[in-house]
């Protein structure tokens, strides 16, 4: 590993090792024999899963797409436990990926990046950490995740509360015991569905402060046979070819069926049998469920009438199910007997829309109409996702242009890739790209492949930098504004994908909603005509 303190001259920096960082680092040194370090925040490799081990934490893909599918061996010879895969297995997994590939001597951790500039004099970037290392490299690569920069609320009073708290993406490495405890849970997102009936378990008494009520399915999560492990290693290139053609990067087809013209007998029947499978797959029972309203309609009346038939106290029902959304417009949760939850005799559910939080007091938090007095906090208040963790690096591009300033009215980037005024810094998983819609590691290593691509080409061709231009770049800001208008996504106005969570935040749908496939398809044509839309220049 490299010596902290020291200054590096590399042909490229990478940041982030999580799925990104690993690949990546692969294929510019192993593919194109690049000089390059990887740097990570963390004390472990793992990206979002070193971070996220909250109680109940678990990947909503199945285990077996949440993986590389680059190298056949090295799926062939990993076996995931359960359906769907939790921090500690997805953190061994990616320990396998980089003790096969040899990656551990280029990463670097503990490392937190604080600024990167670029120098047009000698066309590299300079980029400091906090230990005081300088690099210099030609090529910045971020692979910072796009829920990475935990979204704490200002909350008054926080500050004098006597109990202990957390934030679900940044959870101690031990074990927060709940037993006896009072615990207040604020966020009903992915990450509070995911939490909330765990921490229950063992908690005295668990309140669950909700701002928006939030539609969710069964994972259905459990061990994966002997025969369905076999499956997967005898049709890798059958599991590899479906994720990377369906739209959103999982495994399996869309339904061609509208619910719309479904007839509501036969509808009902297909949504049960879906419910039966459970996971993000619900999503898949018809064509339209997020283009038309009426369809999605159906979709939404279900799964309130599933969580009236779960939960047994009506007004904790009502509060459930006055849901303020069309389905699958926010990230949809699946779960572990979420709604079952509210059964517990140690559980309550708190409306903080009726009654809105007005303070956290040294003995608890407080509403309008009462306070309630807690040993623990747990904030599952989400992230200031995609844009957050790249705004937090400080970085500067073409004549001191700060990308903060670059983003002042939203995220503006060519594919979600690169940024006018900041050559040769490509940012994977970027606003603007698939990545949040789509099976992450499925958008991580198209990217990944893409930049390699390119900078294999710039190599091949004497080209020093790559820039997106400012007109294709505005383009494609259109061209997702246009995808997300074909859907009924924007419908949802407290939706991150929107940056409504963060307040200030500018709104702009952020994620590319035109699916994987199409997205995969215009990079490529791009790239085989010559990179349309970015200048290269020797
Ligand atoms: P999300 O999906 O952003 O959910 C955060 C939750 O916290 C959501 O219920 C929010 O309510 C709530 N929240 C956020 N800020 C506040 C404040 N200030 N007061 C009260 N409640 C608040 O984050 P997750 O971690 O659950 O999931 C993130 C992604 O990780 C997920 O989508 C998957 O892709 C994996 P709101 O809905 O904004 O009213």
């Amino acid at each position: 590993m490299a010596q902290s303190g020291s200054d590096k001259t590399l042909d490229a920096l990478v940041i982030g090792a999580g799925f990104t960082g690993l690949y990546q680092l692969h294929c510019l040194r192993d593919r194109l024999g690049l000089n390059v370090q990887v740097v990570e925040a963390g004390g472990g490799i793992g990206g979002t899963w070193y971070w996220n081990r909250y109680p109940g934490a678990r990947c909503d893909s199945e285990s077996h797409s949440y993986c590389y599918s680059f190298s056949e061996s090295l799926t062939v010879n990993w076996e995931f436990s359960e359906r769907y895969p939790g921090p500690a297995e997805i953190r061994r997994y990616l320990t396998y990926v980089a003790d096969e590939l040899d990656l551990h001597k280029d990463i670097r951790l503990n490392t937190r990046v604080v600024s990167a500039s670029y120098s047009e004099d000698d066309n590299l970037w300079q980029i400091n950490t906090e230990d005081g290392t300088t690099y210099r490299a030609q090529f910045l690569i971020t692979g910072v995740g796009c829920l990475s920069s935990a979204n704490i609320p200002q909350i008054p009073g926080l500050d004098s509360f006597k109990g202990e708290w957390y934030h679900t993406g940044q959870w101690p490495h031990d074990d927060v015991d709940f037993t006896g405890k009072r615990v207040g849970q604020i966020g009903t997102g992915s990450t509070g569905i995911q939490a909330a009936p765990v921490i229950a378990e063992t908690a005295g008494h668990f309140t669950v402060f909700q701002r928006t009520a939030n539609y969710s399915v069964p994972a259905h999560n459990g061990p994966l046979t002997a025969e369905f492990q076999q499956y997967v290693k005898e049709n890798v290139s059958e599991i590899v070819d479906l994720v990377r053609t369906s739209p959103n990067g999982h495994p399996w087809k869309i339904s061609e069926r509208k619910a719309a013209t479904t007839d509501p007998e036969k509808r009902r029947e297909l949504y049960e049998e879906a419910w039966k499978v459970g996971g993000l797959r619900f999503r898949a029972t018809f064509e339209d469920l997020l283009k038309d309203k009426t369809a999605n309609d159906t979709a939404a009346e279900f799964i309130k009438d599933k969580i009236r038939s779960i939960v047994k106290d009506p007004q904790t029902a009502a509060k459930l199910t006055n849901i303020d959304h069309p389905y699958a417009t926010k990230r949809p949760p699946i779960d572990t007997h979420y709604f079952e939850t509210y059964n517990r005799d140690n559980v309550d559910l708190v409306d903080i829309r009726a009654n809105p939080i007005v303070e956290i007091t040294p003995e608890g938090i407080r509403t309008e109409d009462q306070e309630y007095p807690l040993d623990i906090i747990v904030f599952a208040t989400g992230f200031d996702a995609m844009t957050g963790s790249l705004l937090k690096l400080n970085i500067t591009g073409r004549d001191g242009l700060a990308l903060s300033q670059a983003w002042s009215e939203g995220p503006k980037n060519y594919l979600g890739l690169q940024v006018t005024g900041f050559p040769n810094l490509f940012t994977v998983t970027g606003p603007g790209s698939p990545s949040v819609l789509c099976n992450m590691p499925v958008a991580i290593e198209q990217h990944v492949e893409w930049i390699t691509d390119c900078i294999a080409y710039m190599r091949e061709n004497n080209i020093k930098t790559v820039e997106a231009r400012a007109d294709a770049m505005d383009d494609w800001v259109e061209q997702v504004n246009t995808a997300a208008n074909a859907t009924l996504m924007p419908q949802a106005n407290h939706s991150w994908y929107l940056g409504a969570n963060i307040p200030g935040k500018p709104r702009v749908f952020m994620p590319y909603p035109g699916g994987m496939k199409t997205y995969a398809d215009i990079c490529s044509d791009i790239a085989s005509d010559g990179y349309r839309g970015f200048t290269l220049d020797s």
